[in-house]
């Protein structure tokens, strides 16, 4: 609740607790109102995606004490800023989105801030100039998430005596101008630029989906197959790329084969990790509710916050995954 609503509640409560008799405050109000929040979402267009919106949902429940008001934006950023307006309308206590692009953002983020509602942007970064214009971020740092996979197959190739050999990458790119495909593209072309002996066979945006990544890596495999690693900006990528690998008859195995890079770690992808096909696949961590649910908290009590918070991620190789390991994961 805004502290201005607060301030209202309180002396109403109190003007009507009765002349003459005790005058009681009221219990918490924040208890008995729920904290209405506005939630614009990307899309549905991941497995990963799916497990973020869930996990927002189940962390600003009803039972929780919210009142969360979820709008998908089906790829549009059109839709987000749409959302937004609404939001800023119904006087929503807080706004949460995951920005489709890192620009554009700063008229309705600056409608925002002159309502006086917090916003709180998740998962995908937006540009720096404009960060100021957000109260907190909680998401994930995808540079650092591509350098992982790059230094993973920097010593994959070490290990298997293949590092002054022609390395041919296929790069299927996520969603362009979206904080996760900048910041796992330039990992990647900056190691390509590093290694004179990599090479760019081809790059093509597959939309962070299993169908556009099927078509594209079908189109690709008809110029050529003359391919060492497919890196593919998420899971549902490198699942529609493999399927179009297997169909031409290529093998895809990190230990004889196409190396097949991936990130988000969800149990499907993980699942053909265990079985080879994918050799990395770097986690990229969607349950962001709790951490939304916590600075929500801390706002309402006054307290300070952390306004950027990457959330820890871990990875995971062909190497050395387990069944264990996939059966305790939550997405
Ligand atoms: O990797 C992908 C998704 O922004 C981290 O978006 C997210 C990415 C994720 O759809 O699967």
């Amino acid at each position: 609740m805004k502290k201005g609503k607060l301030a209202i509640a309180v002396c109403l409560a109190v003007l009507l607790s009765g002349c003459g008799r005790e005058v009681q405050l009221p219990v918490d109000p924040a208890k008995d109102k729920p904290i209405v929040v506005g939630f614009s979402q990307v899309g549905a267009e991941s497995e990963w995606r799916v497990a973020n919106t869930e996990s927002v949902k189940a962390a600003l429940s009803e039972e929780n004490g919210y009142d969360l008001i979820f709008e998908d934006a089906r790829q549009e950023q059109e839709n987000q800023i749409r959302a937004i307006r609404t939001f800023i309308q119904q006087d929503v206590d807080y706004i949460v989105f995951s920005p489709k692009v890192t620009t554009g953002w700063k008229t309705v983020l600056q409608e925002a801030r002159e309502a006086g509602i917090p916003v709180i942007m998740i998962d995908r970064d937006i540009e720096e100039q404009d960060r100021g214009l957000v109260t907190a971020f909680v998401g994930s740092d995808f540079r650092n998430e591509g350098e992982k996979a790059v230094r993973w197959l920097e010593s994959l190739l070490e290990m298997q005596g293949r590092e002054s050999d022609p390395v041919r990458i296929v790069h299927i790119q996520g969603t362009m101008g979206s904080a996760a495909q900048i910041g796992r593209t330039a990992a990647l072309e900056q190691a390509v630029q590093q290694h004179a002996n990599w090479e760019m066979a081809a790059q093509e945006c597959g939309d962070f989906t299993r169908a556009k990544a099927y078509e594209v890596m079908t189109a690709i495999l008809k110029q050529t197959k003359d391919i060492d690693v497919v890196y593919c900006e998420n899971d549902g990528e490198a699942l529609g790329a493999i399927d179009a690998m297997e169909e031409a008859g290529l093998k895809c195995s990190a230990a004889d084969g196409v190396i097949v890079i991936s990130f988000d770690a969800t149990k499907l992808a993980l699942q053909y990790c265990l079985e080879g096909k994918i050799g990395l696949d770097v986690e990229c961590n969607p349950l962001q509710g709790p951490y939304i649910d916590e600075i929500i908290r801390q706002l309402e009590r006054g307290e300070p916050i952390e306004q950027v918070k990457y959330i820890e991620e871990t990875q995971f190789d062909c190497f050395t995954i387990t069944r264990e390991m996939i059966d305790s994961r939550n997405y």
